[in-house]
């Protein structure tokens, strides 16, 4: 790009919406439009700009958010398109941190019903226009009013359409702009050029005069000045309507809609005129508030000369290495420059700064506040990152993202290595925050954790494409935990003659339940006793009523230790025990071969003798979960999660979904991602948190006993 942008001729859009709704063949037609490339880029051909990532192709989606950039008219449109799957929803929320509008698009073609809501909040949440675009409008079974009457519903009664297709023999031959009352005939070389003319066709004139007196209405209801004019003229002038309609879009007082073809590029240059005429620059919006160097906030002023970056997306590409993909929110970015990343202080030098396209890259010597654009090859700078002028440093708010809920243990396949692994899986977190990795210090398997099974699948595909090492998802070890509900008192002599010393030991237990304030049997006196609160959760009462001197307290502690080291590992499954008292009311000695060894075997054989005659119980974690879908998937939500053992606490409607309230064992939620998204188009999603534990039922209890391993010596 030769001429250097200035900020008033920036625009910085995300395209956002429901998966295979046409953002990446919107963005395309963009592209081609504005002469940007030289063909129309196709999804099923794997040949658009922004798909290039061979997992992409191979899919036929958008995995990663790609940035993209026209210069249209004098402006540069920065596109970022981002994957529309509630698995990469990430991707769209650090697309939407950047962007100051944002493009929604709603299949046309399948009618009502689609999704996107989580695009639609973030856009609330970031306080940015919406722009609605129905693609895919040239198929014949396209919805045009449904689509517009369930976007007012869904979203906002303030939708209000600005492009109004027209259709001869079910075929769309125009496009009537409903601002300027022209019917736009767009040429057939899908460079999206058309030729204007004031003849509005009979078929939907009529419509389009009523949209237009329904905007201008709507205007004026949302502006004092306007609504005085109003009723003095019984209209508002084209330059009272242009500024209103500026000032609505953005204060999101409307939501205009738009109407496209993609594929023959229809409809697209008119949005893109809107885009550089009505939605605002990076002057417009707020200045974000940021954190200065002693952690005091402070607004950001767009007129200073302090550089300050802030880093949305970081990839590693083959042959170019880190891409850190930044917007400029104070001064401007020149390629040679020297920064300090305040997140960790370290200074890192900008060597090239570009503008992207997908995969192409364009060297550029500067980028002005508001710009959008990527550096290669920073040491220590990751997604979240502000990098600003030394002496200067400032943090911008972090981008916060939804909490993963799909897990997966993972197994090396074959022969590799296992620092590859872990290296590998480490800086694909470190790409993308929504991915994270962690070593079960229980159950000691590497553990996953994503936004579904399907991000944990393309993670691990990328795993072995970059690092050469393959693995395996299986569900992970449930943290299960044993109790026991009854009480018993037992003995065990430990006793073993081996060449000269001996091994002796015996010890009397007494062992219950522990409950808060449940009293000590009367027959035992407490000579001593200790409350451990256990590191896996719940207690373990020791209690020392020894008379007589049967076992000398030098012995005592090791009689615990033996007790702690099996509630560890577990007394009749292989999980860790809580909640237990044990009475260690008698035992015995002998003058040369007792040692401490030797009682703590004896403790522990004693004690696991003795669990069997106190009606183990394994326990099971239980999580709260909120499920949001459709009214239409209730049925099959409702029965799959019974079918999972999940008890419904209650139901609940946001806007036009439902919300489920229900507990359900952690056991059954290996692979529920998939199986709501599955169920609901995906449309549905939902969050969850741990709960507490309960009884584990009968039947499936004995089976995990029964693969339990538990072998155990006597030493
Ligand atoms: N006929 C037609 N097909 C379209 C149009 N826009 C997108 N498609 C197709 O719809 C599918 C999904 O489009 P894509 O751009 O990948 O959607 P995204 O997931 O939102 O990026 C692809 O097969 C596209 O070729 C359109 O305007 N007309
Ligand atoms: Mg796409």
């Amino acid at each position: 790009m030769a001429a250097e942008i200035t900020t008033d001729r920036i625009r910085n859009i995300v395209l956002a919406g429901h998966g295979g709704s046409g953002k990446t063949t919107l963005a395309e037609a963009m592209l081609f439009a504005a002469g940007e490339t030289t063909r129309l880029g196709s999804v099923p051909d794997g040949t658009t700009l922004s798909d290039y990532h061979q997992d992409e192709i191979d899919r036929g989606i958008s995995i990663n958010l790609a940035t993209l950039h026209v210069n249209w008219k004098g402006f540069k449109l920065n596109i970022l398109d981002t994957p529309g799957y509630p698995d990469f929803i990430g991707e769209t929320k650090s697309a939407v941190r950047v962007a100051d509008t944002m493009v929604m698009t709603v299949d046309a073609s399948t009618g009502v019903g689609f999704g996107a809501d989580s695009a639609w909040e973030f856009a609330e949440e970031a306080g940015i226009p919406v722009l609605f675009v129905l693609t895919k409008v040239g198929v014949e079974q396209a919805h045009i009013e449904e689509s517009l009457q369930y976007l007012r519903e869904h979203f906002s009664r303030d939708v209000v359409p600005l492009e109004y297709p027209v259709y001869e023999n079910k075929n769309l031959v125009a496009m009537v702009n409903v601002l300027s009352m022209q019917c736009m005939t767009f040429a057939e070389d899908g460079t999206g050029t058309h030729s204007d003319s004031s003849e509005i066709p009979a078929a939907v004139l009529d419509r389009c005069t009523e949209l237009r007196s329904a905007l201008v209405e709507t205007l004026a209801e949302s502006d004092e000045t306007l609504m005085g004019n109003y009723f003095d003229n019984g209209t508002l002038s084209d330059d009272e309507i242009r500024r209103g309609l500026r000032t609505a879009v953005l204060a999101r007082r409307i939501f205009p809609l738009f109407a496209a073809s993609s594929t023959k590029n229809v409809g697209i240059t008119p949005l893109m005129d809107f885009i550089t005429d009505y939605c605002p620059g990076p002057a417009d919006m707020p200045m974000p508030i940021a954190a200065g160097p002693h952690g005091e906030m402070l607004t950001l002023d767009p007129n200073s000369h302090d550089t300050a970056l802030f880093v949305f997306k970081t990839v590693s590409e083959p042959h170019v290495g880190e891409l850190s993909f930044f917007r400029v929110y104070s001064g401007r970015a020149n390629s040679g420059m020297e920064l300090i990343n305040t997140a960790n202080g370290r200074a890192e030098r900008m060597n090239q700064i570009f503008v992207m396209n997908g995969k192409n890259r364009k060297d550029t010597t500067v980028l002005n506040f508001g710009d959008i654009g990527a550096v290669v090859k920073l040491k220590n700078t990751h997604t979240n990152n502000t990098l600003a002028t030394k002496g200067h440093q400032v943090s911008l708010p972090t981008i916060w993202y939804p909490a993963p809920i799909a897990d997966a243990a993972i197994i090396l396949k074959g022969k590799g290595d296992d620092t590859k692994v872990s290296e590998g899986l480490h800086t694909l977190h470190e790409e993308d925050p929504t991915f994270n990795v962690y070593q079960d210090p229980e159950s000691h398997q590497t553990v996953v954790s994503g936004l579904g099974e399907l991000h944990l699948e393309v993670i691990m595909k990328r795993l072995q494409a970059k690092y050469g090492v393959e693995v395996e998802m299986k569900a992970p070890r449930i943290p299960y935990r044993e109790t026991i509900k009854g009480s018993t008192s037992t003995s065990y002599r430990h006793r073993k003659q081996t060449g000269g010393s001996g091994q002796f030991g015996e010890v009397h237990f007494h062992i219950e339940p522990w409950e808060e304030n449940r009293p000590l049997p009367g027959q035992f006196q407490k000579r001593g006793e200790e409350l451990d609160d256990l590191t896996w959760g719940g207690k373990f009462h020791f209690v020392n009523s020894i008379v007589g001197g049967t076992i000398e307290a030098r012995f005592v502690p090791a009689v615990k230790k033996g007790i702690v080291e099996t509630l560890q590992r577990g007394a009749f499954a292989g999980y860790p025990m809580t909640n237990v008292r044990v009475i260690l009311y008698d035992g015995k000695m002998h003058p040369v071969d007792s040692n401490e060894n030797a009682f703590k075997t004896a403790a522990r054989m004693c004690f696991k003798q003795g669990v069997k005659d106190c009606r183990p119980q394994l326990m099971e974690p239980i999580w709260n979960i909120e499920v949001t879908a459709p009214m239409e998937a209730m049925g099959d939500i409702m029965s799959d999660l019974s079918s999972r053992r999940g008890r419904i606490l209650g139901m609940d409607s946001k806007g036009t979904a439902q919300v489920i309230k229900a507990q359900i064992p952690l056991a059954e939620l290996y692979g529920y991602a998939a199986r709501l998204r599955g169920m609901t188009q995906g449309r549905g999603s939902y969050t969850r948190a741990f709960s507490h534990y309960e009884e584990v039922p009968k039947e499936i209890e004995s089976k995990i006993v029964a693969t339990a391993d538990l072998e155990e010596v006597e030493e």
